[in-house]
């Protein structure tokens, strides 16, 4: 058996029942890991394993995936986290603002494809491959070695996992995703992809895209948008990917507030830079943000502020954004005048 699986396999010698968590807020890639590795677990291994999540899945495109593709989830706080002692987290890593762990956990695996951070240090399996595009492609590479085919509808998961974090592999993409991707193909359920892709959206979608429009402001090449109250956290990077096509933009940020968070949104199309960093930076202190070369995401808590704090807070991001980038000389501009 190949190196990678062995470890894998000792990693989970004695462990019966494996929580498998996404992301609090799941976006396809870390829906898709999860079930990836939930199939890998239970064909090769026998374990029992759940998928979990904290947050919602409320953005139309990951609810058709969830629920054309059969994908079985449930939420964190429904579980006895005394039930479920060990853990595996897909996409992303202890201690990271994104993933919220059952009380008194042991997290055994993890698998992701952003930065390492310290918090993973002699975890019994570690697998982290930042130059990856999505952490979907590592999860196929271990279905291929462990001789799992998986079913049109995992791949068709994995390869939308991997489609989305990659903008359809041509943003942050190495070889490997590639590879993977090419393997998923023939397997794909192209008309329920088409579906997933393609949703119904509520008219409130519209009338969001509307009010984003109206505030965003253009500083140069760059586009910040306070998006205010969201009807759902995804909004954020749904509207950052789409002003980034507007003709002489570079930077996008967009943001706003859902519950007691605000969500954040980086995308760039300048390849030398890195969005991941300038998202770091910005909520330094603040919250907690990551990401890659082009894109990145984060959150700051904002619990209890008054709507006056809240702005300020807003007022400062800004202001940390348009010096990170350099872009603090550039004169505000409305697009809708
Ligand atoms: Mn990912």
């Amino acid at each position: 058996m190949d190196n990678i699986l062995a470890k894998l396999e000792q990693a989970i010698a004695g462990q019966p029942k494996i929580l498998i968590v996404m992301h609090n807020n799941p976006d396809p890639d870390t829906i898709a890991s999860a079930q990836g590795l939930k199939t890998l677990l239970t064909t090769k291994w026998r374990r029992k394993v759940v998928i979990a999540y904290s947050g919602i899945i409320a953005r139309p495109e990951n609810k058709a995936m969830v629920r054309s593709l059969k994908i079985g989830l449930v939420k964190l706080k429904t579980l006895n986290p005394a039930e479920w002692p060990f853990v595996a987290v897909v996409d992303g890593q202890p201690g990271a603002g994104n993933i919220s762990l059952p009380e008194g956990a042991t997290v055994g695996i993890v698998i992701d494809h952003h930065g390492r951070k310290r918090t993973c240090k002699g975890l019994p399996f570690v697998d982290i491959r930042p130059k990856y595009g999505s952490t979907s492609t590592i999860i196929t590479e271990y279905l291929i070695k462990a001789k799992v085919k998986p079913t049109k509808k995992l791949a068709t998961a994995l390869y939308y996992g991997i489609k989305t974090d990659t903008q359809n592999l041509g943003r942050d993409v190495t070889e490997a995703d590639i590879k993977s991707s090419m393997f998923l193909y023939p397997q794909l359920l192209f008309k329920t992809l088409a579906k997933i892709e393609h949703p119904t959206l509520p008219r409130g979608f519209f009338v969001s895209m509307n009010q984003a429009i109206t505030d965003m402001v253009i500083y140069g090449d760059a586009v910040i948008c306070d998006l205010r109250d969201l009807e759902y956290p995804d909004v954020v990077s749904v509207t950052a990917d789409s002003f980034l096509q507007m003709e002489n933009i570079r930077w996008t940020f967009s943001f706003g507030c859902f519950e007691d968070r605000l969500f954040l949104s980086i995308r760039t199309n300048q390849r030398r830079t890195s969005a991941g960093r300038v998202a770091q930076i910005i909520t330094h202190h603040q919250g907690s943000a990551g990401g890659h070369a082009t894109i990145a995401g984060g959150a700051v808590d904002v619990k209890g502020m008054t709507d006056v704090k809240r702005e300020a807070l807003k007022a400062k991001l800004t202001e940390r954004f348009l010096r990170a980038i350099k872009r603090e000389t550039c004169k505000a501009e409305q697009l809708v005048k």
